[in-house]
């Protein structure tokens, strides 16, 4: 078999670190770092620590940060394709991977991993083929995934007998493989649903995020850039949100890349999660159409607001689980309108909403976070550019999400991570432990 430089590489990093790990949970596993609350155990057991993700860390206040940098830091410093000043996606896994800022060569050896290891078995696109037109695409998404389960390298050398030290070897392929299939699964569904089943095929030439714009019918050079972006501020957000934890659970049986990402993907298409990029766009759209497809004015814009959340429902793009101020990947979205879009005027009803909404969540005591999440922005960009199907966004998100879950997937294999099982108690048991604690 050819060397891989990249493999090899992560080898010296994460495998001297799995028996780090050892020797540091026997000499300190006893060292207690918290307790919770009943109440964190009712409400999805946030602020619990309960898992290791080594790939990128969540601050409520700053947002994320990649193996300690911030968004800001990483469209600095990542390597970025001619002409360009969006970082590659490439690059951010290689961080996420490797824990270091790669060089323009080792991103563009990830890229040539990539389009190298691309090849779609033709029975995925078969099956697409057959399924409704009319099938959601996040499913469409996931059944292409769980199709392409036939190629993993991993369930193929479980099955053959492996030893527990070489798990991350064969899982390595997988992830690699994986990541390089999805952009071409994912505009085959885009240009099966809404192009007439048009396809493009792939140019190896271009790097990974290019190449998919490329092949989705976007050709624009600016596209490309805002897709490079789009795909690398996705990738990750620590390891508690639904589509990294999904990702990590359903791997810690031992299932292979392809059935724990589409669990991850299956996690992601849930409106409180990634779908909430298609329902920000339908929100504006209905917005807009409320008064007469105008653009809204601010006034109009608060009322709106007021009837959604008095109708019972979200208003979606807004909120986070852990996040307490402005999502950084927000803020990166509304600097690229501002730079390459400024009179976009979808880009500025989105603006007028950031003005509006908040101060109006405040005043509801029991929301946690007013403030703007990734959502809120993606699909203003995604419609200045042509794209306006919103059903597919979370494809996208989708797509950009595998750089984290899976280099996660792959670091906890490398590290040894055994099954997840945390316990589960009835209503009845937390009662009688009040009434002890009364007692
Ligand atoms: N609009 C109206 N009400 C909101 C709200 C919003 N944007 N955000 C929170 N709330 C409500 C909750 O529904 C909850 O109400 P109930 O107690 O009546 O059920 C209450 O405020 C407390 O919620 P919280 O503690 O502030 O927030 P959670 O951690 O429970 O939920 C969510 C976090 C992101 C799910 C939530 O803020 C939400 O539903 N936002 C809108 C959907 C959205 O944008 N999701 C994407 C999040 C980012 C992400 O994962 N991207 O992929």
């Amino acid at each position: 078999m050819k060397t891989d430089k990249l493999k090899e590489k992560f080898a010296k990093v994460a495998l001297p670190m799995a028996a780090e790990l050892k020797d540091f949970i026997k000499e300190n596993g006893n060292h207690v770092i918290g307790s919770y609350t009943i109440e964190q155990v009712y409400s999805g057991m946030k602020g619990m620590i309960g898992m290791v993700t080594e790939t990128s860390k969540l601050d409520p206040e700053e947002g994320i940060r990649f193996r300690g940098y911030s968004i800001p830091e990483l469209r600095e410093k990542l390597p970025k394709a001619p002409g360009d000043t969006e970082p590659l996606p490439e690059g951010i896994f290689y961080l996420m991977l490797i824990g270091e800022i790669p060089t323009d060569e080792e991103a563009t050896y990830v890229s040539n991993q990539w389009a190298r290891r691309s090849n779609v078995p033709k029975h995925v696109f078969d099956m697409l083929d057959k399924l409704p037109a009319n099938t959601h695409p996040m499913t469409q998404f996931s059944m292409a995934v769980m199709a392409l389960q036939t190629e993993s390298v991993f369930a193929s050398a479980y099955r053959k007998g492996l030893s527990k030290k070489e798990y991350w070897d064969p899982m390595y392929e997988d992830v690699m493989n994986l990541i390089a299939r999805l952009p071409r699964v994912a505009a085959y569904i885009y240009r099966r649903v809404y192009k007439n089943g048009v396809h493009i095929e792939p140019d190896p030439k271009l790097d990974w995020a290019a190449n998919f714009a490329h092949m989705l019918g976007y050709d624009d050079y600016n596209m490309k850039r805002l897709m490079r972006l789009y795909l690398t501020i996705h990738a990750d957000h620590e390891g508690g949100n639904v589509s990294a934890h999904s990702t990590h659970l359903v791997g810690s049986a031992l299932s292979d890349a392809y059935l724990s990402f589409a669990a991850g993907m299956n996690g992601l298409a849930g409106p409180l999660h990634g779908l909430a990029n298609q329902e920000v766009v339908r929100w504006l759209i209905d917005l807009r159409n409320y008064y007469d497809g105008a653009t809204p004015s601010k006034e109009q814009i608060h009322e709106y607001v007021m009837k959604t959340i008095e109708d019972g429902k979200v208003i979606p793009g807004y909120g986070h689980a852990v996040l307490r101020k402005t999502d950084p990947r927000f803020i990166a979205q509304m600097e690229f309108a501002k730079t390459y879009m400024p009179d976009d005027s979808m880009c500025q009803i989105v603006h007028t909403v950031y003005d509006v909404v908040p101060p109006i969540l405040s005043g509801i005591k029991k929301i946690k976070n007013p403030w703007p999440n990734v959502d809120a922005h993606s699909g203003a960009l995604l419609i200045h550019y042509g794209m306006e199907e919103y059903d597919f966004y979370t494809v996208l998100f989708g797509v950009s999400r595998a750089l984290g879950v899976l280099a996660s997937l792959l670091w906890d294999r490398a590290l040894g991570h055994p099954i997840e099982r945390p316990g589960s108690v009835t209503t009845e048991w937390m009662k009688a432990q009040a009434m002890k604690a009364h007692a």
